[in-house]
């Protein structure tokens, strides 16, 4: 299996869908679960696989996604791997950003022509799921598919927001249609087994994940040299086509965090009695950076559902449906609720805590009397004492210069200075 598989992940386009977590940062290295980035997810999902030999395409290299890939994928157990981050760069075949997923395959694919392996698997870098490639990877060598994908079965509601597709008893897949429109949905269901009738799930989605035989791939991004898009064109064009595409169907958890909604609610989620995500399990680690961080301390605080990372300072009163990111410090007083806090980058010392009369700046920390619902606090924030904010419908969608508003979710960006006293 070392040998077989290179994976490559898609590590996102302009980042617009992320914004403003993508203002300082590549999307892969956007913090998710208190500790992770979210190409923890796909990466992890790949060593859990025995994948080891992995690139992370990206439009802009940032310092944070190198230094973390750097940092954490670099063991000696990696010798015989790699995770290497491939960024859009101009070269004097290209002089353009990556303009779509394929686009970004094409520029990066004679970085692993030379590579010995059997296939190419496509991930997606915005999903929260845990999959076992080989299991896939198995079923395409058993069918001797071109092209296999993953899919999982998907209620109306959603299915316009993805690859949608028909198939024969045998899984192979006989039409797709990008994203369709909802007047022609009813015309995409499919026959599902009893257990999704059940719950409505009647339409076959493309899960974004592609594992491709030797050479395909290539052959398919030169036949077609201006698509750019795997889901818009070069994955129907495929299955028009004489290739023989088959469908990998997954029944586990899967489930997108490419957008602010779908990330905020993602990470909640992991505060569920039952979390979907197992985050707990002895065999399927999810890897990040190991920062050696101390335990964290609190005082005074009742803790409900909640996430709480490493090295934080917490003296709230109340903390509820929440996720407490690495060396948060949260003073005396204040109530978290149904909110991702991401932390700090690093310590402050305690003489740069104390807050004197003429500081002008609070310092960065969460302060003292505060008031947080249905918000995203950044890495690095300086929110002052007896700061309320309030997230929530009732809020316009926006940018408010301190702030940003995406589906009623409060966005403090990283590094923002909140005063005292702020109601939002
Ligand atoms: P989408 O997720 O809408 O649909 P897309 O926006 O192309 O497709 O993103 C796929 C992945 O590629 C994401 O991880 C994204 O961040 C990344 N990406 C996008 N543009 C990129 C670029 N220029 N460079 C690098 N990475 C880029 C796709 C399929 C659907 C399928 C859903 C499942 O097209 O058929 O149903 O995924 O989520
Ligand atoms: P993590 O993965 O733990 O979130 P990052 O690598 O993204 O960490 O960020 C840590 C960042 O903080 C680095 O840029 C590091 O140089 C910076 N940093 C660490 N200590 C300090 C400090 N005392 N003052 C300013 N920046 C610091």
């Amino acid at each position: 299996m070392r040998q077989s598989t290179i994976a490559v992940i898609l590590g996102g386009g302009q980042g617009t869908r992320l914004f403003p977590l993508t203002k300082m940062r590549s999307k892969p290295a956007v913090p998710i679960a208190g500790k992770y980035r979210l190409v923890d997810i796909p990466i992890s999902n790949c060593l859990n696989s025995g994948i080891r030999r992995i690139y992370v395409l990206t439009q802009f290299n940032s310092a944070s996604l190198n230094r973390h890939i750097k940092n954490t994928y670099n063991f000696d157990v990696f010798s015989s791997g790699f995770v290497d981050i491939l960024a859009a760069e101009q070269t004097p075949k290209s002089k353009n950003w990556y303009q779509g997923t394929a686009d970004a395959v094409r520029q990066s694919i004679h970085h692993m022509a030379n590579k010995d392996h059997k296939h190419i698997a496509i991930l997606s870098g915005d999903q929260l799921y845990q999959m076992d490639y080989r299991k896939m990877v198995a079923k395409h060598e058993e069918n001797d598919a071109d092209l296999t994908i993953a899919t999982i079965p998907v209620v109306a509601e959603d299915a316009t927001g993805f690859g949608i597709m028909k198939t024969s008893d045998g899984g192979e897949i006989e039409s797709f249609v990008e994203k369709p429109d909802k007047e022609e949905l009813e015309k995409w269901q499919s026959e599902m087994p009893d257990k999704f009738q059940e719950q409505g799930r009647h339409y076959l989605a493309s899960m974004g994940i592609y594992i491709f035989k030797k050479g395909i791939l290539s052959e398919l991004l030169d036949k077609y040299e201006d698509s750019t898009d795997f889901g818009k064109e070069i994955i129907p064009k495929a299955i028009e086509t004489d290739y023989k595409v088959q469908s990998y169907e997954y029944d586990g958890y899967w489930t997108d965090i490419g957008t602010v909604k779908s990330f905020f609610k993602a990470n909640i989620a992991l505060t569920d009695d039952l979390p979907k995500f197992n985050l707990y399990d002895n065999e399927d680690f999810i890897y990040t950076r190991a920062r050696l961080l101390p335990a964290s301390k609190l005082s005074g605080t009742t803790f409900d559902h909640s996430l709480l990372a490493e090295g934080c300072l917490i003296e709230a009163s109340r903390i509820e449906r929440s996720v407490i990111g690495i060396r948060s410090r949260i003073g005396k007083g204040t109530t978290i609720e149904h909110s991702i806090i991401m932390g700090n980058d690093y310590f402050r010392s305690r003489e740069q805590l104390e807050r004197s009369e003429d500081d002008k700046e609070p310092p960065m920390a969460i302060g003292e009397r505060c008031f947080i619902s249905n918000a995203i606090i950044d890495k690095n924030c300086k929110i002052g004492n007896d700061v309320r904010i309030a997230g929530g419908d009732h809020l316009e969608d926006g940018d408010y210069g301190q702030y940003h508003v995406v589906d009623g979710i409060v966005i403090v960006p990283k590094r923002s200075v909140i005063p005292d006293g702020t109601k939002i």
